[in-house]
């Protein structure tokens, strides 16, 4: 917790951090580790007796074992991995993403035993990991926000009451939910109560805490995230955004940077929302502040993420910044040394995360070997993963084998880039979602920017992937028509329909 600086360190001469430990598995491991050897900073890596071969621990300087495979006697174990920093000399533990990176009690833990846990304060974490907490946050500042109730649920009548002011269908969201867990949408209030009931029991049973609260439910939202830095000198700055709504089941699968629908004017004001939400928990190190973008090109401020995330890569490639070099520097107590004017986009990035899922088979994992593994190369390919041809997909773990990142000097050169790369891409031995990602980059809704968090929904089903079915085929075209008709009407005249609204409100802007 680098807010330890304004304890210990008044006159910010830093923290040196000669040896770092990363709390974590696969890609971002080996992502990490490269920065830190980059700055000349050593790495330790932990790992479970399933990862004993694991690259990151063939890359890390030193290596510990921290317990059986499954992550609960491994990687969550929080006093296994400070005492590992304890007999290696690690002054630091980077989380990354997943596992302990949002346990503020794991954050105090660390701070405790005297070390740098690279990440938020405690309580940051705390406030951003309770959504009614995070909501009362940002209101402070005037954050948009979707209107419902700004407190937990505690008179079911008074709730309908304000579920038929703000008007159906309306979302019962749990309090210690979030990334869409504990979430109900009512379509009437003659379900109110009855779902009232339901998602109490099930917020209760699956985070022991029964607080829900009611918003309006933003039919076809884009989900928009914008990236943020904080230090221990009170600056914070964001990095624009990231489109994040290709996702199933709530599970990202394509990200981008920067949105297509975003004008200057809403992406201004976004970023400043974004950093106010930040500013609200004195917010220090790397984190994301998420949105929902209606059709009429609102947003709403949904939750913060006080991680490095997943995407974090297209963010990298069109600021030119190493996000992680970011996060160790301000841990070490300096101050940010990029001033917010002086950011600019740079061209476009995409990001295809490649699940070992089969996606002929409603995307269930599939675990195995990889028979063959050659990665795509060449300009504007980056590749950030963590298994060798030969390797076996531990069944233990999160089934994400690599992220796909291409990066071009617009938009379609990125997505061109993208289906040269999974062309380029070879694996054998087991299913992954490479195929799906190109048909997302062929479709049309992808390519013209028109989709919201429906689009896997809407248009893919394992036919998707045959393009000799014939009816497959026909419905693709008429999708082609209709929105080619779209963005026709939107070209030439007024809009008179309700679909397909993005790009029509995005001129509104310019
Ligand atoms: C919403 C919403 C519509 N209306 N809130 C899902 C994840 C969590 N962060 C919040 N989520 C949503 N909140 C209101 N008032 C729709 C979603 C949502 C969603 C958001 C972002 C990305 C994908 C999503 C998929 C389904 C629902």
């Amino acid at each position: 917790m680098m807010s330890h600086s304004q304890d210990f360190d008044p006159v910010g001469t830093g923290f040196p951090i000669s040896k770092i430990l990363v709390a974590n598995r696969g890609e971002i491991a080996l992502r990490i580790m490269r920065s830190a050897r980059e700055m000349g900073i050593k790495t330790v890596a932990v790992y479970s007796e399933a990862d004993r071969t694991a690259l990151h621990v063939r890359y890390a300087d030193e290596a510990i074992c921290i317990g059986p495979a499954a992550s609960n006697q491994s990687y969550l174990v929080g006093s296994n991995i400070i005492e590992a920093c304890k007999q290696t000399g690690a002054e630091a533990i980077h989380p990354g993403y997943g596992f302990l990176s949002e346990n503020a009690s794991f954050a105090r833990d660390v701070m405790a035993a005297g070390l740098i846990l690279i990440g938020p304060t405690p309580e940051a974490m705390e406030i951003m990991g309770n959504k009614l907490a995070a909501k009362a946050a940002a209101l402070k500042y005037g954050i948009p926000m979707v209107p419902g109730t700004e407190e937990a649920i505690t008179d079911i009548e008074e709730a309908k009451q304000r579920a038929i002011e703000v008007g159906f269908p309306i979302l019962i969201k749990a309090a210690a939910g979030g990334g869409g867990k504990g979430m109900r949408i009512v379509e009437n209030s003659a379900d109110f109560e009855e779902q009232m009931h339901l998602a109490v029991s099930e917020a209760t049973s699956a985070f022991g805490d029964g607080s829900v609260f009611i918003e309006r439910y933003v039919t076809s939202p884009r989900h928009i995230e914008i990236q943020v830095l904080g230090d221990t000198h009170g600056n914070i700055i964001h990095l624009f955004e990231r489109e994040c709504s290709i996702q199933r089941r709530h599970q990202k699968v394509i990200e981008e940077a920067p949105s297509a629908v975003l004008t200057e004017e809403i992406r201004a004001k976004m970023g400043k929302c974004a950093v106010d939400v930040a500013r609200a928990v004195n917010y220090v190190g790397a984190g994301t502040v998420e949105f929902i973008l209606d059709e009429n090109l609102d947003f709403f401020f949904l939750e913060m993420n006080t991680r490095l995330q997943v995407e974090h890569p297209v963010t990298e490639m069109i600021t030119g910044l190493d996000l992680v070099k970011e996060q160790i520097k301000i841990a070490r107590g300096e101050a940010i040394s990029i001033k917010q004017e002086a950011l600019k986009i740079n061209g476009h990035a995409i990001e295809l995360r490649v699940y070992a899922e089969d996606p002929l088979n409603n995307f269930l994992p599939d675990i195995g070997t990889l028979q063959t593994y050659k990665t795509p190369k060449g300009n504007g390919v980056r590749v950030d993963d963590g298994f060798e041809e030969g390797m076996e997909i531990p069944i233990y773990y999160d089934p994400m084998i690599a992220k796909l990142i291409t990066y071009g000097a617009n938009r379609e050169e990125a997505i061109e880039r993208m289906i040269r790369a999974i062309d380029e891409y070879d694996i054998t031995g087991i299913q992954t979602t490479l195929s799906f990602g190109k048909f997302v980059m062929q479709h049309v809704a992808f390519t013209t920017g028109k989709f919201d968090t429906h689009f896997v929904s809407k248009y893919f089903n394992a036919n998707s992937l045959n393009s000799s079915n014939e009816e497959e085929a026909l419905l693709a075209a008429i999708t082609t028509i209709q929105l080619l008709k779209d963005q026709k009407a939107s070209s030439y005249v007024e809009e008179t329909t309700q679909k397909s609204n993005w790009l029509k409100n995005r001129k509104k802007y310019n």
